[in-house]
Parts: structure tokens; sequence; C-alpha cells
């Protein structure tokens, strides 16, 4: 049987602990989990993304843990990975300051040319990065920026065609 995909990719989902990554996930998959529960290891779910006429991209996405214990497993789904949400939580800057050092990680770890989003979650009251200081570390970084509401009304698939996208073009780019 043919399958009713053209192109497979993978996606992973990195950023510091409760910074929504599996909230996002859930999104894509249609779930909400009002309870919090901390990811063990690496969480999985597909998505699948029709592009246009020919194509429709099945994303496997990865929503990884971040806690220290898990490093190894997580860094060795970077390595095969066509692309990357990473979030952080725009109410505290410990998380944004965590990115720094994820990206140097992917850079380091994943093949290619990986498609690289970051993503400002709004979990919390008070803002500790400012939507500037976000965009310019992004552009630093050549990666777009986008934030997300905390009335979760966001949808996540967006993101995930932007994604795609991204991925095509940088295949042609190669
Ligand atoms: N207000 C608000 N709360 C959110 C949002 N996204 C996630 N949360 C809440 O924040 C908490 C953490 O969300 P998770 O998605 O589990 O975070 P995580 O990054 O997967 O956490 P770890 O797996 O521990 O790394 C949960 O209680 C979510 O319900 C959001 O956009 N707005
Ligand atoms: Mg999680």
């Amino acid at each position: 049987m043919n399958p009713v995909y053209s192109h497979l990719f993978n996606l992973v989902i990195v950023g510091a602990q409760k910074t929504g990554k599996t909230h996002f996930m859930n999104k894509l998959s249609n779930q909400i989990c009002e309870r919090y529960e901390p990811t063990i290891g690496v969480d999985f779910a597909t998505k699948t993304v029709k592009c246009d006429s020919e194509k429709t991209a099945k994303i496997h996405v990865w929503d990884t843990s971040r806690e220290e214990r898990y490093d190894k497993i997580t860094r060795s789904y970077f390595r095969g990975s066509h692309s990357f949400v990473i979030m952080f939580n725009i109410n505290q800057i410990e998380s944004f300051e965590k990115c720094k050092k994820i990206i140097g990680e992917i850079n380091e770890i994943a093949y290619g040319n990986p498609a690289v989003i970051l993503i400002g979650n709004q979990i919390g009251e008070n803002r500790e990065v400012s939507f500037d200081e976000a965009v310019e570390f992004a552009y630093q970084y050549n990666i777009a920026y986008y934030e997300v509401s905390g009335d979760m009304t966001d949808d996540a698939e967006i993101y995930l065609r932007k994604l795609v996208q991204l991925i095509f073009i940088n295949r042609e780019n190669e």
C-alpha cells in the first residue's frame, strides 16, 4: 500500500522545563491536558500537513525533556531531525537564557541545515523578556521568532506549516 504522504520529517520540540512544549505538541494533536505532568525522556506524536497538490508531509513530533538526566536521550533525537521548535517562557528569563545553549547544540549535532523557529510562550504574569530582546536574539541566529498567547487560542499547526515551508526552502538552497 502506498503511503498517503510524500515526505516524512522529524520535528523536535526543545526548551527549558515547564515552557509549554508538551502543551504545544498536544495542541497539534488536538489534545488538551489541564494537569501539568513533566515529560519523562521523550514523548511522540504524528501530524500530517498537506502542503500543496503534490506534497503532503507527515511529521514525527518529538517532545523532549530538559531535565539533565535525560540530556543524552534528548540530544540523540537532534541528529536526524529536520526541524526544531525552541520554546521559552517570556515570563521567565532563565528559560530564555537557555536558548543560546540549545541553538549551539542543534548546530553541533543536527545534520545539514534544519528549519528552526523560536517560540516565546506566555506562562505567568510578569514579563521578563521583552519582545524586542527576543526578536534581536532570533535575528542574530537567523531564525524566526513568534509569540504565543497564554489563552491557548493560538493554532500550533500554523507554526508547523511554517517549519515545513522552511524545510523545503532549506532543501532548495542546499
Ligand atoms: N497560561 C498558559 N499556561 C500554559 C501554556 N502552555 C502551557 N501551559 C501550562 O504550563 C505548564 C507546563 O506546560 P507543559 O506543556 O507541560 O511544559 P513542558 O515544557 O512540556 O514541561 P516539561 O515536560 O517539564 O519540560 C502546564 O501546567 C500547562 O498547562 C500557555 O500557553 N499559557
Ligand atoms: Mg513536557
